[in-house]
């Protein structure tokens, strides 16, 4: 069963999504996530220039190969638009290995390990009060974990924290600002790591000690301030503290891992096993962050996931809305089957995106649970893709009171 068709279908139902849609010569199609936030069209001209043209012909049950083709085959490897394309190649050609064998994904990669996969939902607020009822939101929404993101007195717009929710309202924060150049917004690192103590104290004093609480810090502290923020929230028992530090200096963790017993989450910037060598090997994380969609598909992050198991580190996977539905059941079936799953991130897509990609995933009773759909259970509306024109979105940067750009 060879590949016949390869094309790259980019749409925007409120946010841009870049889908790869492969078709076999016996007329499987397999769908694969190529969204890199703000960067859409480098991944889609990659695939579709670069890619593509090497798929056509190719024998489709070959994941393993194709994977190795791809990756070392192009002399100039990882980095994330890299990873992303092959990501999407990846998922494809298990979506058709899925299809063809009349099973769900997860089946071939061992079968199922759990019952559901426990699930994360954003609350957020730019007060106390509204962070209480968007945590109350998600909690009546059925989620059993919740990453909380709050305002600081004193800064505009933060990381994370969306429009301010009335009782039942959902959460709809969109980072990525429609304009021609990046939104941008202000940061102080010490008012920050003044303020946030006292919320979780509020939070579990609000919702009691069961409750696993979650929190990002995007990447914006050096070692000692992430140390100093690690210690401050350990009365609070968090499930995990989020990118404390920039991604691309490991040995940074050094330092956090001596000073907190915090558990510490990185690596959605992160798109190869190779990135991992040092945080993995000297245990300086609990949890990983990457996502199928960007770190080489399934076959990257099963062989991320199968090294991080000798360590006893588990997955965490990136799914923000900027992840297609696509990406989100590739990562699920991951959930189902890995024995060192964790927890998974979950923020709904609209109901838009949800016309586009139709999904057979459900989430209840906090489980998320990939389906039983053979392959990744994802259709792809093409005609109503073809109406939702691409539109330039860039994500935010970061400057500090002084105007000094910072990690955002
Ligand atoms: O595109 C960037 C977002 O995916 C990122 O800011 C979201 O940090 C994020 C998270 O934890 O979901
Ligand atoms: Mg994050």
């Amino acid at each position: 069963m060879r590949i016949e068709r390869a094309d790259v279908v980019v749409t925007s139902p409120g946010r841009n999504f870049v889908t790869l849609r492969l078709q076999t010569t016996d007329g499987v199609v397999g769908l694969g996530d190529g969204t890199l936030n703000g960067r859409e069209l480098a991944v889609a001209s990659y695939l579709r220039d670069h890619v593509a043209p090497l798929l056509v012909g190719r024998e489709a049950h070959d994941v393993e190969d194709t994977w190795q083709y791809l990756s070392r085959g192009a002399y100039w490897r990882r980095g994330p638009v890299t990873m992303t394309a092959i990501a999407a190649v990846d998922m494809a050609l298990w979506d058709i290995k899925g299809k063809v064998a009349g099973l769900p994904v997860y089946q071939l990669l061992g079968g199922r390990s759990r019952r559901g996969a426990l699930a994360y939902g954003h609350a957020s607020g730019t007060t106390l009060e509204a962070l209480m009822t968007s945590i109350r939101n998600h909690l009546d929404r059925g989620f059993r974990a919740i990453r909380l993101q709050t305002g600081v007195p004193g800064l505009g717009k933060v990381y994370g924290v969306g429009t301010d929710q009335g009782v039942g309202q959902k959460y709809d924060y969109e980072p990525a600002g429609r304009t021609a150049v990046p939104v941008e917004e202000d940061w102080d690192t010490r008012a920050y790591l003044r303020h946030i103590p006292s919320v979780f104290e509020a939070v579990r004093a609000e919702f009691g000690p069961e409750l696993p609480l979650l929190h990002d810090a995007h990447h914006r502290l050096s070692p000692n301030e992430a140390a100093q923020l690690g210690r401050s929230l350990e009365p609070y028992d968090l499930f995990w503290l989020e990118d404390v530090t920039p991604a691309d200096n490991p040995e940074a963790l050094r330092r956090v891992r001596a000073m907190t017993t915090t558990p510490l989450a990185i690596g959605e910037v992160l798109t190869s096993i190779h990135d991992y060598r040092t945080l993995v090997t000297e245990q300086l994380i609990d949890y990983v962050r990457s996502s199928p969609a960007h770190t080489g598909g399934i076959t990257g992050v099963k062989k991320l996931m199968d090294f991080a198991a000798l360590y006893g580190i588990r997955s965490g996977f990136h799914q923000p809305t900027d992840i297609s539905p696509v990406g989100m059941a590739a990562a699920l079936h991951l959930d189902i089957a890995l024995h060192n799953f964790g927890i998974q991130e979950f923020m709904e897509h609209n109901e838009r995106t949800l016309e586009v990609f139709r999904t057979s995933y459900t989430f209840a009773d906090g489980l998320l649970d990939p389906g039983e759909t053979p392959g990744l259970g994802v259709d792809l509306d093409l005609d109503l893709a073809a109406q939702l024109e691409y539109t330039p979105a860039y994500l935010p940067v970061n400057r500090l009171r002084d105007g000094t750009l910072h990690d955002w």
